[in-house]
């Protein structure tokens, strides 16, 4: 990657994936560009900015030749429980940002990173330890807009050369910008309510296993697989990647040991539980370990310790 065009970045994963790439590849070599929310200011302050739709492909194209760019790095969605109430939009947008994405990697024979999800997975895909290969029949719009993602990035790749390759990301637990619209934000919102008022009312019930990691191993994640030998890669789109499972109540009880007078209680939200029970309860990520040596850092330990550390004093 030598000039990165990421969309989206005004997002979760965005704010924390641009200073992350301007670090490594050098301010000016990122574009970050938004739409209706705000860039943080961090990353407004420290190199080039664009506001524009990622459905506009004329705009995009525009872009990616003022900059130079030779990687899109997608990360525009619409999340899983949001989508549930506005579908059309949500594969309007998950769809179009996709496509016009390959459409102008293709033209500048450029390369593309598509995140992908646990998402993607349904309820008749094997649970626990869900292979890298196996059946993807979800049941949100959301899930089916990453599983035509994840063909089409094999589609581009194997008709076109686009160097398109994606992670399918697990629930990722951040604390610079808030997710918005998930089945897991609650693992993020825990956090947040735990040192603010030591109590927290979880929207998904007991005993629900899903996969999740730390947003440093996210972020170092993409970057491994993009700078990837592509010899190497027999899956590109995309690779299962994890750090830990688990279920509210051992979340809860980690953040216990830090704040003991924390206390969970329950108020299942019917939506984001019945797209909860239809994802996997733990995925193989055997795959990207041997085709691109993924070893994720961080468990439940060690990022709620770090979560901590980081959050305690800023909303204290
Ligand atoms: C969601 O919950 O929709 C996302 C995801 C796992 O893709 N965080």
């Amino acid at each position: 990657m030598k000039n990165i065009l990421v969309l989206g970045a005004a997002g979760q994963i965005g704010s924390e994936l641009v200073p992350y790439l301007r670090k490594i590849y050098g301010n000016t070599a990122v574009v970050a560009t938004y739409r209706s929310t705000p860039l943080i200011p961090q990353i407004m302050e420290s190199g080039p900015c664009e506001n524009m739709d990622a459905l506009d492909a004329k705009i995009m194209f525009d872009v990616v030749k003022k900059y130079d760019i030779d990687t899109i790095i997608n990360l525009v969605a619409v999340l899983s429980a949001v989508g549930e109430s506005k579908p059309t939009l949500a594969w309007k947008i998950n769809m179009d940002s996709t496509l016009n994405s390959l459409e102008i990697a293709k033209e500048i024979k450029g390369a593309v990173f598509l995140p992908s999800s646990i998402g993607a997975f349904g309820p008749t895909t094997p649970m626990d330890n869900t292979p890298q290969d196996t059946l993807m029949r979800p049941t949100t719009v959301y899930g089916i807009s990453k599983v035509a993602a994840e063909l089409l990035g094999d589609y581009y790749f194997l008709k076109f050369g686009v160097d398109c390759r994606g992670l399918r990301y697990p629930g990722i637990i951040s604390n610079v910008t808030l997710p918005g619209g998930g089945t897991t934000d609650y693992a993020v919102e825990i956090y947040y309510e735990a040192i603010k008022h030591k109590k927290y009312t979880c929207n998904l019930g007991p005993g629900t296993f899903l996969d999740m990691m730390y947003m440093p191993d996210a972020l170092r994640s993409l970057v491994e697989l993009m700078e990837a030998d592509p010899s190497k890669l027999k899956h590109r789109n995309c690779f299962n990647v994890s750090a830990m499972s688990f279920d509210p109540e051992m979340i809860a009880a980690e953040i216990k040991k830090h704040i003991p007078e924390f206390e969970m209680t329950y108020e299942v939200n019917p939506v984001k539980q019945a797209i909860a029970n239809s994802w996997p309860n733990s995925m193989d990520h055997s795959a990207a370990q041997q085709e691109w040596g993924w070893k994720p850092e961080y468990d439940l330990k060690t990022m709620t310790e770090d979560m901590l550390r980081i959050l305690t004093p800023r909303l204290s």
